[in-house]
C-alpha cells in the first residue's frame, strides 16, 4: 500500500526539467487507448520528474549516445544525430571534445513520418525523443504500477482517477499517432528482429514486459552492460512463452508444495510448521534456481532461511525423506547427545542426482535460529569457505541461496551489513540469489507500520542488485524471474533478489488468529482461490493438461505423504545428527576423542618462521618499506637471535607452524592486517606503489597452507557470523575473527548467544572459531576495557558445583564437554599453545580469547623459546615460580587472578617487598575451569589466606563465574575472598585519575598481608 502511494506521489511531482517537454502537447485520445497511453504517461512523467536530465542515470545515459555519436554518428539513432547536431547538448567538462561530423543530415533515414533522404522536421525529432523517453520511462518505473499484489490491496490507495486524468493529460500522443512507426533505440529489445514498430505496439509490449506481472528494478545499476543484459531477457519477445512439459513440471512441483502443506495440517492440526500457504510457488521458483545454476555448472548450493515454508523446502527442495519430517512432529526423545532444536530451525545436507539436469548437486540448508536473518551472514561465510577449499575462485561451482521475509528483510541490520560483504575480495561469494517470501506482512504488522521505503527489498539498491518482484499467483512469471536470476548470477556473479510478492493464508503460525489485527486483508484472502488452483485452471483452459491429470498428479503425492506417514510412525527416536547441515566426513572416524596432539614445536622451526617473519620481501631493494617498520622487523630479528617472543611473534609462530602443517589459517576483522594496536604488521605496504604488498606469512615454506589475513567491513554481526559460517566448513583450518576492541563484540551478540555458545548443542555442529578480544582496563573509558568476559563465561556449560573425576585425561574431557573455551593468556608461550591446541584437539570448539593491549610492548610479557619447544604445552594455570611458589608453606596470602592484572600485582608486590609472602596464580583458562590445578596449587599452600584478584569490577570480569568454582574446587573447606573494584553499572571509569585510584587501591588491597 505504501510502496503504491509512493509511487504516486512520485508521479505527481513537478517536472524537474523540460528538456523532453515539447512531446507533452495536449491531446484528445479515444477512451480506448486511455490504459495503455495513461500508464505510459505515468512512466513518462515519472522518469522526467525523478531523472532531471543533469543528473545521474540519465546524464550517463545521455553521455554515452553522445560518446557513441562521436565516434560515429550513425550509431545511434537519427533522433539523438539530430539533437546533437543542434547543438543543444553541452558535454561536461571530462568529455572529449566534439569532433567535426562529415556526414549529411540527409544521409539518415527517421522513418515516423520522415521522407527518405529529407532532413527531419523538428516534430520527428521530437516524437522520437519522447518514444525513447517512453521507453526509458517503462524500462525505470514500470515496475511502480505492475500487478504484482495477487490480492490487489495496493491499488485502492492510488489517488483515483483524477491523477490518471491529470496523468493523461499530459501525454502528447494522439489517437492519430498510435499506427506511426517509430525505429527503436539501441536500449531496447522489445521490437525483437524488428528495427521500428508502430506505437500502439511499442506501448503494449512495454506494457506487458514491465507492468504485467513482473515488475523489474534495474535502472539504478551503473554498468550499461549489465542494464541491457536485464532488458534484453525481460523485453525480447517471446521469452514467457513456457513449453506444455515446462507448464506441467511447474505443476507438479506446486501440486507438491500445496500437498506437503495439506497434508501437515491434516495430520497435525494443531502444530506450529509456519506453512507457506499463500506463497507455495518459492518451491518451484527455488528448484527453478537450482535447475539452472545447475545446468550452469553450479554442483553445491548453500541455504539459509527463516521458519516459513521451511519444512516444505526441506521436504521437496532437498527431498529431506518425508519420514524424519514427520518423525519430528512425533515428540520423540533423541537417540544421540545434545538439546536440539525445533523441527522449523533444524538444517540439513542432502547429495542427491538433479533430476531435471541429470547432474549431482549437493544442498545445504543451513539450521538457524529464530532471530531472523542472523544466518545469513553465516551462510556467506560457510560458501565462501566452500568455495575457498575448491579453488572455485569466481563462484561457479558453490552458490548461496538467502530466503527471507519481507518484514525481517527490511527491518534486520544484519541484511545491509551482510549485503556490503558480498563484492569484497575477502568475503564475497561471488553472487547470492535473495528470494523474499513477501506475504506483505510480519507477524500483525503490514508494510505501513514496518518499513519506511516503498519495498521491502530496497536494501538490496546498495550494492546494485537487480530487484525482480514478480506476482506469486502467476507461476509462469515466477519461473521466468528466476530463470533470469540464476543466469544473471553465473552471468555477473554479483548479488540479486527476487521478490515473490503473495500473502499469507494462515496466521502468523497456523494456530494465531489473523483477523484480530487484519480483518480486509484476511476477508480478501478467504475468497482468494490457491495458486495451484488458478495454475490448474489456466492450464486446462489452454488445454496444456486435464482435469484428471490434476487430480492424479495432487493424488499420487498424498500417496507418498501417507507412506512416509506410516513409515514415521514406527521410527522410536529422533536422530539430531540426520539434521546436521555442515558434515565433517573422515574427521571423527578413526581418532581417539580425548587425544590431543603435542602443542609444542621444533626449535629450528620456531627459528625459521621467526627469521620469515621479520624479513622484508625478498625484492627488498625495489621494495620501499616504511622506516618504523623497518625497525619492527629489526626488533623481531633480534628476538630470534635472543630465542625470545613477543605476543605479535608468538601469535606468527602458532599461525606459521600450523601454516607448515597444512591447516589454513584465516584471520578477519577491522584492522586485523596492521593490528589495531599497530603490533602485527602481517601485511607490508609499499611505500610508493599502491597494492603492492608482502605477507611474510604466506612464504613461510614451499609446501604450506595458505595464510589469508584480511581487514573487513566495519561490522561485528556480519563478519562474526561470517567467520562462523566459515568455520564450520572444514575442521582442519584455524579461523580467527578479532574485534577492534572486545566492547565492540557485542553488536555481534546474536552470533555469539545463538550460534557459537550454543550451535552444538542445538544443532550437533562443531566449530574450532576464535574470537580475538582485547580486553583490560587501562583507563581508556568505558568502551574500550572490557570484552565483557562475564557474559561469556556465563554462558560456559559447565557445571559450577560438580567436580569431574580427576584422570590424566581431566583437562581434555573437560574441553570435550563444554560449549566453549575462555581464556585470558599472560604469555606469547600460552597465546601460542592455546592457538595451536585448537588444531590439535580431536574435537572442535570455539576458543573466547581475551587478548592485551599494553601488554603487547610490555617488556615483561615475552616468552623464550622453550616454552614453545618440544615438550611445553599450554598451562592451564601459570602457578608461582618465584620465592613464594619455592616455599609456599610460609606464603601468607595466595591471589589468584586472570590477565594482565597480573603484571601490575607483581609489580605492587615486588615494591612491597612481599615475594616470599605473596604467591600470585594465573589462570589463563578460566573456562573450563581448572578444578583440579585449583585443587592442587591451594593444597601447597596450606596456611595462607587465598584471594581473587580481578581489575574488572565485581559484578563483571570472572568473579562470579569462579566464586562457585573455587568452593568446589576446594571442597567448601576453604574460602576465597574477591579483590577489585566495586561493583558497577559502567565498564569503566571515563576519568583517567579516578582509573588510577582504583587500580592502585585494588593492588594495595590485593598484596597486603
Ligand atoms: C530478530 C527477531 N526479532 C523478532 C522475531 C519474532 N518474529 C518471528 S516471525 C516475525 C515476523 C516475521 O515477518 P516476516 O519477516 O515478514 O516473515 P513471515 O513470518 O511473514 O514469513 C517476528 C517479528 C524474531 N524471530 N527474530
Ligand atoms: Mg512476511
Amino acid at each position: 500500500m505504501h510502496r503504491a502511494h509512493t509511487a504516486f506521489s512520485l508521479a505527481l511531482s513537478p517536472m524537474a526539467h523540460r528538456n523532453f517537454a515539447t512531446w507533452l502537447l495536449k491531446s484528445g485520445t479515444s477512451q480506448k487507448l486511455a490504459k495503455a497511453t495513461a500508464a505510459a504517461a505515468v512512466r513518462t512523467y515519472n522518469s522526467a520528474a525523478a531523472e532531471p536530465f543533469a543528473n545521474g542515470s540519465t546524464a550517463t545515459y545521455v553521455e554515452e549516445m553522445y560518446n557513441a555519436w562521436l565516434r560515429d554518428p550513425a550509431s545511434v539513432h537519427t533522433s539523438w544525430d539530430a539533437y546533437f547536431r543542434s547543438n543543444t547538448y553541452t558535454s561536461p567538462p571530462n568529455l572529449a571534445p566534439v569532433q567535426a561530423n562529415t556526414l549529411p543530415l540527409t544521409a539518415f533515414n527517421l522513418g515516423g513520418g520522415a521522407v527518405a533522404g529529407a532532413a527531419p522536421d523538428s516534430k520527428t525529432i521530437d516524437d522520437h525523443l519522447a518514444v525513447q523517453a517512453i521507453i526509458r520511462s517503462y524500462q525505470i518505473r514500470g515496475h511502480n504500477i505492475a500487478h504484482l499484489d495477487p490480492l490487489e490491496i495496493n491499488s485502492p490507495e492510488l489517488p483515483g482517477n483524477s491523477s490518471t486524468k491529470t496523468i493523461y493529460a499530459n501525454f502528447s500522443f494522439g489517437e492519430q499517432d498510435m499506427e506511426r512507426q517509430f525505429k527503436l533505440p539501441s536500449t531496447t529489445f522489445i521490437g525483437g528482429d524488428e528495427a521500428s514498430l508502430p506505437l500502439k505496439e511499442i506501448l503494449n509490449r512495454l506494457e506487458n514486459v514491465y507492468c504485467n506481472k513482473i515488475g523489474v528494478e534495474f535502472m539504478f545499476i551503473n554498468s550499461l552492460e549489465q542494464c541491457n543484459w536485464i532488458r534484453k531477457h525481460f523485453e525480447t519477445p517471446g521469452v514467457l512463452n513456457f513449453s506444455p512439459e515446462e507448464k506441467r513440471l511447474i505443476l507438479a512441483r506446486l501440486t507438491r508444495a500445496t500437498g506437503f502443506e495439506a497434508f501437515l495440517a491434516k495430520k497435525y492440526s494443531s502444530e506450529k510448521r509456519f506453512g507457506l500457504e499463500g506463497c507455495e510457488i518459492m518451491i518451484p521458483a527455488l528448484k527453478e534456481i537450482i535447475d539452472v545454476s545447475t545446468e550452469l555448472g553450479v554442483e553445491s548450493v548453500i541455504m539459509g532461511m527463516p521458519h516459513r515454508g521451511r519444512l516444505n523446502t526441506l521436504a521437496n527442495v532437498c527431498r529431506k525423506p518425508l519420514n524424519q519430517i514427520f518423525t519430528q512432529f512425533a515428540g520423540l526423545e533423541a537417540a544421540d547427545d545434545g538439546s536440539g532444536d525445533v523441527k522449523y530451525h533444524l538444517g540439513t545436507y542432502i547429495e542427491r542426482l538433479n533430476r531435471v539436469t541429470n547432474k549431482n548437486i549437493r544442498l545445504a540448508v543451513v539450521a538457524n535460529p529464530s532471530h531472523l536473518e542472523a544466518v545469513d551472514p553465516v551462510v556467506q561465510g560457510k560458501t565462501r569457505a566452500e568455495q575457498f577449499y575448491r579453488g572455485d575462485q569466481e563462484g561457479k561451482k558453490v552458490m548461496s541461496i538467502l530466503i527471507h521475509g519481507d518484514a525481517a528483510f527490511c527491518g534486520q541490520g544484519v541484511v545491509y551489513e551482510t549485503m556490503h560483504l558480498s563484492d569484497l575480495p575477502d568475503y564475497t561469494t561471488h553472487g547470492t540469489i535473495h528470494v523474499v517470501a513477501n506475504n506483505q506482512i510480519g507477524f500483525t504488522t503490514d508494510p505501513r507500520f514496518s518499513r519506511s521505503s516503498p519495498y521491502c527489498t530496497d536494501v538490496a539498491r546498495v550494492v546494485n542488485a537487480p530487484i525482480f518482484h514478480v506476482n506469486a499467483d502467476d507461476p509462469e512469471a515466477v519461473m521466468h524471474v528466476c530463470k533470469v536470476a540464476a543466469e544473471w548470477r553465473a552471468t555477473f556473479h554479483k548479488d540479486c533478489v527476487i521478490d515473490l510478492v503473495g500473502y499469507r493464508r494462515n496466521g502468523h503460525n497456523e494456530i494465531d488468529e489473523p483477523m484480530f489485527t487484519q480483518p480486509l486483508m484476511y476477508q480478501k484472502i478467504r475468497k482468494h482461490k490457491n495458486c495451484l488452483d488458478l495454475y490448474a485452471d489456466k492450464l486446462i483452459a489452454e488445454g496444456t493438461v486435464t482435469g484428471e491429470e490434476v487430480k492424479s498428479v495432487a493424488a499420487k503425492y498424498e500417496n507418498i505423504c501417507e507412506e512416509a506417514f506410516a513409515l514415521a510412525k514406527t521410527e522410536t527416536h529422533v536422530k539430531y545428527k540426520d539434521w546436521l547441515d555442515s558434515p565433517w566426513s573422515g574427521f571423527f572416524e578413526g581418532k581417539d576423542p580425548l587425544k590431543v596432539a603435542p602443542t609444542g614445536v621444533k626449535e629450528e622451526t620456531l627459528i625459521h618462521i621467526g627469521n620469515r617473519f621479520s624479513m622484508p620481501p625478498p625484492n627488498a631493494a625495489e621494495f620501499v618499506i616504511h622506516k618504523g617498520l623497518m625497525r619492527v622487523l629489526a626488533a623481531r630479528k633480534n628476538m630470534v637471535d635472543e630465542k625470545v617472543t613477543d605476543w605479535a611473534l608468538g601469535e606468527a609462530m602458532a599461525f606459521g607452524s600450523l601454516l607448515k602443517e597444512g591447516i589454513h589459517v584465516r584471520l578477519s576483522g577491522q584492522d586485523v592486517e596492521r593490528g589495531t594496536f599497530s603490533h602485527r604488521h602481517h601485511v607490508l605496504h609499499h611505500q610508493l606503489v599502491d597494492k603492492a604488498t608482502y605477507n611474510s606469512l604466506q612464504h613461510m615454506y614451499p609446501d604450506q597452507a595458505p595464510y589469508s589475513v584480511s581487514n573487513s567491513s566495519l561490522s561485528e554481526y556480519a563478519v562474526l557470523g561470517f567467520e562462523h559460517g566459515y568455520s564450520m566448513t572444514n575442521p582442519n583450518a584455524l579461523v580467527l575473527w578479532e574485534a577492534q576492541f572486545g566492547d565492540f563484540s557485542n553488536t555481534a551478540q546474536s552470533i555469539i548467544d545463538q550460534f557459537i555458545s550454543s550451535g552444538q548443542s542445538k544443532w550437533v555442529r562443531q566449530s574450532g572459531l576464535v574470537m580475538l578480544l582485547p580486553h583490560g582496563m587501562e583507563g581508556m573509558g568505558p568502551e574500550h576495557s572490557s570484552c565483557r568476559v562475564e557474559r561469556f563465561l556465563q554462558m560456559s556449560s559447565d557445571d559450577p558445583d560438580y567436580f569431574p573425576p580427576e584422570s590424566d585425561e581431566f583437562a581434555v574431557r573437560q574441553l570435550h564437554d563444554i560449549n566453549w573455551i575462555v581464556a585470558n593468556c599472560t604469555t606469547p608461550a600460552n597465546l601460542f599453545h592455546i592457538l595451536r591446541r585448537q588444531i590439535a584437539l580431536p574435537f572442535r570448539k570455539p576458543l573466547i580469547l581475551c587478548t592485551p593491549k599494553s601488554l603487547l610492548r610490555h617488556p615483561e610479557a615475552k616468552s623464550p623459546f622453550s616454552e614453545m619447544s618440544e615438550g611445553s604445552e599450554f598451562q592451564r594455570i601459570i602457578p608461582d615460580n618465584g620465592p613464594a611458589g619455592q616455599n609456599p608453606g610460609s606464603v601468607k596470602k595466595v591471589v589468584f587472578c586472570s590477565g594482565r592484572v597480573y603484571y601490575d600485582l607483581t609489580k605492587m608486590r615486588a615494591e612491597k617487598q612481599l615475594e616470599s609472602d605473596v604467591a600470585i596464580l594465573r589462570v589463563e583458562q578460566i573456562s573450563p575451569f581448572p578444578f583440579d590445578l585449583v585443587k592442587e596449587q591451594a593444597n601447597l599452600y596450606k596456611n595462607a589466606e587465598l584471594v581473587w584478584a580481578q581489575e574488572e569490577h565485581k559484578n563483571q570480569g570472572s568473579w562470579t563465574y569462579v566464586q562457585p568454582r573455587f568452593l568446589t574446587a576446594l571442597n567448601h573447606s576453604r574460602d576465597v575472598s574477591y579483590t577489585g573494584r566495586a561493583a558497577s553499572a559502567s565498564t569503566a571509569t571515563g576519568s583517567k585519575a579516578q582509573h588510577i585510584r582504583e587500580l592502585n587501591a585494588l593492588l594495595n588491597d590485593a598484596i597486603s598481608t
